[in-house]
């Protein structure tokens, strides 16, 4: 099938969801074009069946800000028409599923793909409840010609939160378990002999609750010798250093940056801290269960579709710091229960979210909604 894709190009997980959906459906013989602001953060080399055009915005001094958005629609529909594209597959609402409908609408007839929309999270929780994108969020939703969601606790958040008359199915996350794999022998660069390596991974946006990670390695620090590895970028980065510093242990942090072969580094871990407010599923924890390293989470959204408490991780409540530093001591000082859960974990992903199970359910999708548009109406 020839496939265009929008999504956003930083580290976020909507991102990283999409381009590894790309890449994942190119290996399987479909045709893929991104359409994107610059290159993903995980789609830098070449690779075959994949092809990439980048949005050009014009900047003049009576906008305020470049319309990215139109300058958006417009390269959807140049793609579209000029490489036959079937399906368009826009991940997050704002603005990509709504400018793929007006790209659609401004295509000949004949021309006109179908179009599906992948809501990840934060497009419905933040940014599409608010009052300024509700009415465009939810005609996107309802335009589009099937909509999923990343856990089934993001598909009741968007019926309720839109009232939506179209039904919306759920496809989880997913990873590749033969890129993110456990290796023994991986052992964290930064952290020296006899110190356990602890790990964040997050954009760092307040919704991660960066702060907690560096409050619970604080108490984690009183009982075990640690490293604490965080990698990413984002606004609460200052806050947590900050913090760090008051309590004394800015100098047992390493601040990486953003990595995008992140797989080469979480196997290093020893645990992986995901603190988050809320969570539509947590690529991040996934990522890390297919590595076989221990997850402590929030018990909050659709990271309990993700891990089984205390089976495959552990849950504690949002901002519990106590909760989850007596868990990261019980799995750093107790080798046993680090490998059971981390044993459990790569179990989980294995069964649930591998690669191949869910990009399966995509593709069932893609097929579903083409042969529906061959013999139905549906929206275009
Ligand atoms: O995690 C973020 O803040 C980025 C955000 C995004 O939309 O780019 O990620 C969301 O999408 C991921 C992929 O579907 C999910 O695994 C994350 O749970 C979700 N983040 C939130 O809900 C906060």
């Amino acid at each position: 099938m020839k496939i265009g894709i929008t999504c956003h190009a930083s580290a976020g997980g909507s991102g990283v969801l999409a381009t590894e959906l790309g890449i994942a459906l190119a290996a399987r013989g479909h045709i893929v074009h991104f359409v994107t602001e610059e290159a993903p953060f995980r789609l830098k080399e070449y690779r075959s069946n994949i092809f990439q055009h980048y949005i050009s915005s014009v900047s003049y001094p009576l906008f305020h800000t470049p319309p990215y958005s139109l300058a958006l629609t417009t390269k959807i529909c140049e793609v579209a028409e000029e490489h036959d594209i079937e399906l368009w597959h826009a991940h997050y609402a704002i603005p990509n599923a709504a400018a793929a409908i007006f790209a659609r609408e401004m295509l000949p007839p004949e021309k006109r793909y179908c179009l599906i929309t992948t809501l990840h999270g934060t497009d419905i929780t933040l940014v599409g409840s608010d009052p300024s994108f509700f009415r465009v969020t939810k005609y996107a939703i309802e335009k589009s010609c099937a909509v999923t969601t990343v856990s089934e606790w993001l598909r009741q958040e968007t019926l309720r939160e839109f009232q939506l008359s179209c039904p919306v199915h759920t496809i989880h996350n997913f990873v590749d378990a033969n890129r993110f794999m456990p290796n023994a022998e991986k052992r964290c660069p930064f952290a020296k002999s006899g110190e356990k390596t602890i790990m964040h991974i997050s954009n760092f946006r307040p919704v991660k609750r960066v702060t907690d990670v560096v409050r619970v390695f604080k108490r984690i620090l009183d009982r075990v010798p640690a490293r604490l590895i965080m990698a990413g970028e984002g606004p609460e980065r200052l806050s947590a250093a900050g913090i760090a510093r008051q309590l004394g242990i800015a100098d047992r942090i390493t601040w990486l940056g953003n990595v995008p072969n992140i797989e080469d580094l979480i196997p290093s871990a020893d645990l992986l801290l995901h603190p988050s407010e809320h969570e539509s599923f947590g690529l991040v924890p996934l990522e890390a269960m297919a590595c076989e390293v221990p997850v402590i989470a929030t018990a909050s959204g659709g990271i309990t579709e993700v891990i089984e408490q205390g089976i495959s991780g552990y849950l504690c409540e949002v901002g519990d710091i106590e909760s989850m530093a007596y868990c990261a001591i019980e799995v750093l000082l107790n080798p046993a229960t680090a490998r059971r859960l981390a044993q459990n974990g790569r179990r989980r992903v294995l069964e649930c979210f591998d690669q191949e199970r869910i990009v399966a359910q995509y593709e069932a999708l893609y097929e579903e909604v083409r042969h529906r548009r061959q013999t139905a109406n549906l929206p275009h």
